[in-house]
């Protein structure tokens, strides 16, 4: 049994293309009709007509990336039945075409976060960097986000202050950017008016509430995936902690066994995304991999590099915090347990050599990616011929 590779393809419009990804190796492509507006159907023939383009260049469309959720679903507002009867028809047509891992996430608001998209790490490779005080800095001077200060300690709001003072106009003008980058796949960034208004939608949610609505949107959905035999995959919170008042509800172990404990249907499972559960120093990942296994569809390999202050960047794939020999072996011996194979991406990667040139969507380099998929394809080989050959 073996890790399916991937690599994730943004559509027509990435710079890395699909003979890219077919030369770094990859059997699979993960990707999304990101030209759907979120909520509406993702019709047979915008479905075939992708599908067609990934097999042309002899590879299979191995998961979807994300089929997204719409915001009134995840607070129960708003138009949220119709939202939901449009997500299982989506997932009914993309199950005709036999695409069935489906991934998605219930952040509200923003997907995953990065207050620096060009950190420079010792090779000179840049890497995407999570800092709490430039974060800080952005909710409070950019942003500012109504009562923003009561999240914070008077230490944080210090250094944070002193961050923002030290940053010349055009370094707030990035971290401005940074923030606000809008959803994956897209290159248009949020405005602070239209976060401050999504914001506002999403007051009395709590965490419980937020909670609660996932288990219910679930139950709703999963009679649906089980029927067509597909793999719902959530994608844990990036970073996994709330930010912006915002509650964060898949950031743990405990999260994870929460909504597979309420909805025990087949098809509800994880994305296990080791860089977003990696950012906490109390997510032990190989051992969420022997006791979440069988729910685990698809697997997400990144480390991050933490400090004590709650910064982290993203390192190689096999160094920084995460324990990639162990997590790797993990996934061996479950796919070889279970007899199946989990379809696999490298989780973003540097931007280096000719990447440096060129523009790719944060994280989404071609040489990055490949040197990320390479390292993690011979770890992976050499751990499952010393255990079973
Ligand atoms: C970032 C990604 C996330 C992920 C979504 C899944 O690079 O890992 O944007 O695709 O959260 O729904």
């Amino acid at each position: 049994m073996k890790m399916i590779q991937t690599m994730r393809w943004y559509g027509p419009s990435d710079i890395v293309g699909l003979t890219d990804i077919k030369q770094a190796g990859c059997s699979g492509v993960v990707t999304a009709l990101h030209h759907i507006p979120v909520g509406e159907i993702w019709t047979t023939p915008e479905i075939q007509k992708r599908k067609q383009e990934i097999e042309n260049h002899g590879m299979a469309w191995s998961v979807v990336e994300s089929l997204p959720v719409h915001e009134d679903i995840k607070k129960r507002a708003g138009n949220y039945k119709i939202w939901i009867e449009n997500y299982k028809i989506s997932l009914a047509n993309l199950a005709s075409f036999g695409i069935k891992v489906i991934t998605y996430n219930f952040m509200p608001v923003l997907d995953w976060m990065r207050t620096n998209l060009k950190y420079e790490t010792e090779t000179g490779a840049l890497a995407l960097r999570f800092e709490k005080s430039a974060f800080i800095a952005f909710d409070l001077f950019l942003l500012k986000r109504p009562n923003a200060s009561a999240d914070y300690s008077p230490e944080e709001i210090e250094k944070a202050t002193s961050y923002y003072n030290n940053l010349n106009e055009e370094e707030r003008k990035t971290l401005m950017g940074n923030c606000l980058q809008g959803l994956p796949g897209s290159k248009d960034h949020f405005t602070p008016e239209q976060v401050l208004a999504l914001l506002d939608g999403f007051k009395g949610i709590t965490a419980d509430v937020l909670k609660e609505n996932l288990v219910k949107f679930l139950s709703e959905i999963t009679p649906v995936a089980d029927q067509y035999d597909m793999q719902m995959a959530i994608h844990p919170d990036d970073p996994p902690y709330p930010i912006l008042g915002l509650p964060r509800i898949m950031s743990t172990e405990a999260d994870a066994q929460y909504i597979i404990d309420q909805v025990p249907a087949k098809s509800n499972g994880l994305c296990f995304c080791t860089g977003s559960f990696g950012a906490r120093p109390d997510n032990d990942l190989p051992g969420m991999i022997q006791r979440l296994g069988s729910r685990i569809h698809f697997l997400h390999l990144r480390s991050t590099q933490r400090d004590e202050e709650g910064n982290f960047y993203e390192a190689n794939h096999l160094e920084g915090n995460a324990d990639m020999f162990s997590v790797v072996k993990e996934a061996v011996i479950l796919m070889q347990s279970e007899n199946r194979d989990i379809p696999m991406r490298p989780d973003h990667g540097h931007q280096m050599m000719d990447d440096l040139v060129k523009n790719p969507y944060p994280g989404y380099s071609a040489i990055g990616r490949l040197k990320g998929l390479a390292e993690l394809r011979g770890l992976e080989m050499g751990i499952r011929k010393s255990l079973f050959e």
